[in-house]
């Protein structure tokens, strides 16, 4: 028996994904940016064992078994990892030193969470990379990184930017087959180590519409997305990856909180309306857009961004983060711990 326990991060986007164009490849409509947070406060762990004992594929979820026999996705996942691991075997025996036929065995998979699943906040991202990062790990795949996020896409089409640590563009790609649809990083980790993210829980609520039932049907009847996807998103990728090299925290919050709050304004143009927000999340924007008015010299001081769900992220300055605490604590009292995660916006997936 061979077994491999890898862990992989959360995203959070700042040019948001949302509609795909091929719903089996997972292939999106527009590209997208993102943050990838720091591992010791959030995390998925995987552990994968495969032996030729075992009879089937299996997967438990923070310790309950799944039934995985019809996730199309994961068995994707699972086909495209083993046919580069039977190149290899198939490689290394006609080179006359084979290596043990792994992509014939089944796997076990044990995956689980380190934040409290009751917070709400999306782990199909970490999950996904989680799962097809030890995969590589197990097959000993010499692939890059960004072919993982190919593969890692086609189990969450987020996954595939928690591939890397540091601002992570996801390109969305021309070919019909996807080979060109994966991530790449903008800037690793270290780049931008003045910049935070402060995760408030507003509800750990499950959301009341998926977020792939949801972009499909913003797809299907949203005028605003045609904008959105031929107009708007095209020219921020730009204009973001050039605040991110140019650490230009400015053009950063400004775009940030645009593209969320036209995400939302996509989601509402939905018909029928989908709403991911509640009043505690719209009183956390003003409260931010209060926050930016109080600056001495005009500039932005904090920028929210809101994904398939009510918690705000709020990106900000390390020399900012301690007042703003102090304001959410002082305008949202909680009496349930932890109402915040602080994450550095650091780390990269590792073995
Ligand atoms: C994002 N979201 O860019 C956006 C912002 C939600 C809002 O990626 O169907 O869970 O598995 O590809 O990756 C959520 O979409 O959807 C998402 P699938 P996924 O982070």
């Amino acid at each position: 028996m061979k077994t491999v326990t890898c862990t992989a991060p959360v995203n959070i986007a700042v040019i948001k994904y949302w509609g795909k164009r091929d719903i089996d490849l997972i292939l999106p409509t527009n590209s997208s940016i993102s943050v990838t947070l720091s591992q010791d406060i959030l995390h998925s762990k995987t552990t994968i064992s495969t032996s030729p004992e075992f009879s089937q594929d299996r997967l438990w979820l923070n310790g309950i078994e799944e039934d995985i026999t019809k996730n199309k996705r994961m068995h994707n996942c699972f086909r495209e990892t083993r046919a580069i691991r039977k190149e290899m075997e198939d490689k290394a025996e006609s080179a006359g030193s084979p290596i043990e036929n792994l992509s014939t065995y089944p796997v076990h998979v044990c995956s689980e969470n380190n934040f409290p699943t009751a917070a709400g906040l999306a782990s199909s991202a970490s999950g996904l990379a989680a799962l097809v990062y030890t995969l590589s790990q197990l097959y000993e795949l010499t692939i890059s990184t960004s072919e993982v996020s190919r593969i890692a896409r086609q189990g969450s089409g987020s996954a595939c930017r928690s591939l890397f640590g540091g601002f992570v563009a996801w390109e969305m790609g021309q070919k019909e087959d996807g080979s060109d649809s994966l991530a790449v990083q903008i800037a690793p980790e270290t780049h931008w180590p003045e910049l935070e993210a402060l995760i408030c829980v507003v509800s750990d609520a499950k959301k009341g519409t998926s977020s792939t039932a949801g972009m499909q049907s913003t797809i299907k009847t949203s005028p605003l997305m045609n904008e959105r996807i031929n107009h708007v998103v095209p020219a921020r990728m730009e204009q973001m990856t050039k605040a991110i090299l140019d650490k230009d925290f400015q053009s950063f919050a400004e775009l940030t909180m645009r593209d969320s709050n036209q995400f939302h304004a996509v989601c509402l143009d939905t018909y029928p309306p989908i709403f991911y927000l509640n009043d505690t999340s719209r009183a956390i924007i003003q409260l931010i857009h209060e926050y930016n008015a109080t600056s001495q010299d005009g500039k932005l001081k904090a920028a929210y961004t809101y994904d398939a769900g009510p918690n705000a992220v709020i990106y900000a300055p390390k020399e900012n983060m301690a007042e703003i605490i102090q304001l959410i604590g002082h305008y949202f009292p909680s009496n349930k711990e932890p109402t915040a995660f602080f994450a550095d916006p650091y780390q990269v997936v590792n073995g």
